[in-house]
């Protein structure tokens, strides 16, 4: 897609329709084993609106007392997080041309007036590698600024299926999601959105 910031790239649909319900699946067995909880904000205890869950060896977490961090288990259940499904593994192989594997993948489920404010993802040690970012279920405003906080954005509408990858020099971008468009794809049964993002979190020591 045009348009977009030098480092963002836009696979719209890149995921059929039977790829998609595969991947539908394979996040309710993720979170079969590692329920969705209610993040929390650093130092104020303001619940986001987005429910969470994670995939793989790390999973990205807050809460009140100890804030933004990445850990190896729910903070919940004290269990390891499940592993990140084969097909993720395949799309980060796909688009992300990084010479290592993703170590978290994050979920987050959006309610029909859920939405996340514009921030940088800037938790991971390696910044070198890309976030690969995976929308299922109903459409959403996606809101991409530049680098630096309060300046021009521009907003997309990404819709089920669809792909985008925040690397190179949009790696830190601020980004967020203004709204989702309730009832717009049959997906989910009860309707709203999930999206998975796949991080490099460790430093891959290139
Ligand atoms: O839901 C999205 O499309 C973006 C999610 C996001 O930016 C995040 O989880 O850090
Ligand atoms: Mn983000």
């Amino acid at each position: 897609m045009t348009g977009l910031p030098e480092g963002i790239v836009h696979y719209p649909d890149h995921f059929d329709r039977p790829a998609q319900e595969a991947l539908v699946e394979a996040v309710r067995n993720v979170v079969r084993a590692a329920p969705l909880f209610v993040p929390t904000m650093p130092r104020t205890g303001k619940p986001m609106h987005v429910r969470m869950s994670n995939c793989g060896s790390l999973g990205w977490v807050t809460d009140k007392d100890n804030g933004y961090r990445y850990q190896p288990t729910h903070p919940q259940t004290g269990r390891n997080w499940p592993p990140i499904p084969p097909a993720l593994l395949q799309l980060w192989e796909d688009v992300a041309s990084f010479g290592a594997p993703p170590e978290a993948c994050l979920i987050n489920f959006y309610g029909d007036t859920a939405k996340m404010g514009l921030h940088q993802d800037r938790d991971e040690e390696e910044f070198s590698a890309p976030v690969v970012s995976v929308s299922l279920g109903d459409d959403c405003l996606f809101r991409i600024g530049g680098t630096t906080r309060g300046g021009p954005t521009r907003s997309i509408r990404l819709r089920s299926g669809d792909v985008i990858v925040l690397g190179g020099a949009a790696r830190l971008c601020f980004h967020g999601v203004d709204r989702i468009y309730p009832g717009t794809s049959t997906l989910l049964k009860d309707g709203g959105r999930i999206n998975l993002t796949l991080r490099r979190v460790s430093s891959a020591g290139k």
